[in-house]
């Protein structure tokens, strides 16, 4: 097999560790970067190789492009993988990785750039045959095309940023009078956050499930998906914890939702690794939402239920290698379900940082921790949160259910505040061991607390 001999990983935390994992078992030697502040980590003693690249802002660091390829070139690395977040969904940086005669690990710049531009990718796939939610026709001008679009498809409808994410430049109007307010100051925040004012509009659906199918892609166009992840726990867009397969989706949807990704992608002509993000409402139906073109944080749910590395896939198919696997080959054991333990207080979400004082992680049948944590970590606040994320895969969903919350009581972090007492709750609530949640959980649940 065509393989890399050296890779820089250009991201840091458990991402940048669960990506040398991936090549030490390839073979593959590896080049950790690393800002001042990010010197004693454990990516950067883990990597065979490690290159400061600037200071603790990830600006001047893990988002620097000039540092990262010149730290690359230094080290004779052939290829970049980006991990996710910082320059993973960057069109441009994937372009200089190419113009270096560096493999960027991911899919082709194009990809990145129509997932960027959600306004368009739901224009081209409701073109090529796949359902995407009632609304306009990629970005919407002004407000009086917003008003006749909105009246079309009904109110409520949802205002969202064309290239945007997070929430921002999202709104949710309710009728006509609102309108112009509402597009007014979404256009203002849509420019202010991603430099970009373009809008467009969707139906607002008050009660749904976020589902999203796991793809490969070879460069001969051959596509397999992997079986979808429920994200529908969020807290201001923040996924929280993910689960596959999805509660809410029996075997004749998931067989269609997973014919939809596949159909997605080949309408795209994607390669490599990518998710498609799906709606699913409460009467069943399914749209088309967005395409996520880098490695995602949840990957790891998706890996339990199918025994598949997807890391080991990207880097493979990144060196031109055929898909290996046809999708009869891909079958669905168990059931796998993440929680993402973040150094935040549990109750208001807000920042904590500090030093990890102790920690003890837990193990045992079924139990994966992804994390570069360790006793002593003086966790920084230039970078998200996430300092762990707890998997656990069972033979159904009952027995993960049972194995999450033992393992939650096995951990111990002390010195910062964590997330593992909301995912306690979680756990313990009645709706969500029933599996019937949608996105409006985490509100009902603050509510009741
Ligand atoms: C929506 C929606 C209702 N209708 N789109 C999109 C980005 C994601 N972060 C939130 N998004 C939503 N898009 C339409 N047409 C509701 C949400 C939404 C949501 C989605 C998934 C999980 C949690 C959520 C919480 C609030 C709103």
């Amino acid at each position: 097999m065509k393989l890399f001999k050296k890779i820089l990983i250009a991201n840091r935390g458990e991402i940048a560790i669960r990506i040398i994992r991936a090549c030490r078992e390839l073979g593959i030697r590896t080049v950790a970067v690393y800002s001042e502040i990010d010197r004693e980590t454990m990516h950067v003693r883990l990597a065979d190789e490690a290159v400061c690249i600037g200071p603790a802002s990830s600006q001047q660091s893990y988002l620097h492009t000039p540092a990262i390829l010149s730290a690359a070139e230094i080290t004779d690395a052939e290829a970049i993988h980006p991990g996710y977040g910082f320059l993973s969904e960057n069109p441009q940086f994937a372009e200089a990785c190419t113009k270096s005669g560096i493999t960027f690990i991911g899919p082709r710049p194009e990809n990145i750039r129509l997932g960027g531009d959600k306004a368009k990718a739901r224009q081209i796939l409701k073109k090529k045959g796949v359902p995407v939610v009632p609304g306009s026709d990629g970005v919407v001008k002004d407000v009086e095309m917003a008003l006749k679009v909105s009246r079309k498809t009904g109110f409520p409808v949802m205002l969202k940023a064309a290239t945007g994410g997070g929430g921002k430049g999202m709104r949710i109007v309710e009728s006509g009078d609102e309108l112009e307010r509402a597009f007014n100051t979404a256009q203002r925040e849509a420019l202010t956050a991603f430099g970009s004012a373009d809008l467009y509009i969707e139906k607002y659906i008050p009660e749904m499930r976020h589902v999203e199918v796991q793809i490969m892609a070879d460069s001969k166009g051959n596509v397999v998906h992997l079986g979808e992840r429920d994200c529908s726990i969020q807290r201001r867009h923040q996924k929280l914890i993910e689960e596959s397969p999805s509660p809410g989706i029996d075997a004749k949807l998931r067989k269609r939702i997973g014919e939809l990704a596949i159909k997605a992608a080949k309408a795209l002509r994607y390669r490599n690794v990518g998710t498609l993000e799906f709606i699913v409402d409460l009467e069943g139906n399914i749209y088309f939402m967005e395409i996520n073109t880098r490695i995602q944080v949840e990957h790891p749910v998706t890996e339990a239920v199918t025994g598949i590395d997807l890391i080991k896939e990207q880097i493979k198919l990144s060196a031109g290698n055929p898909l290996e696997y046809r999708q009869s080959k891909i079958r669905l054991t168990g059931h796998a379900i993440e929680c993402r333990i973040n150094a935040e207080d549990p109750v208001s979400f807000l920042p904590s940082p500090g030093t990890m004082t102790f920690l003890y992680l837990p193990g045992g049948p079924g139990v994966r921790v992804d994390t570069a944590a360790f006793c002593g970590w003086k966790v920084p606040t230039n970078y998200d949160s996430l300092v762990a994320k707890l998997i656990v895969h069972g033979k159904d969903r009952g027995e993960a259910l049972q194995r999450m919350r033992r393992a939650l009581d096995e951990f111990v972090i002390e010195g910062i505040q964590t997330t593992i007492p909301f995912h306690r709750r979680v756990l313990s609530s009645e709706e969500f061991q029933r599996g019937e949640y949608t996105t409006r959980f985490v509100e009902r649940l603050n509510a009741g607390a």
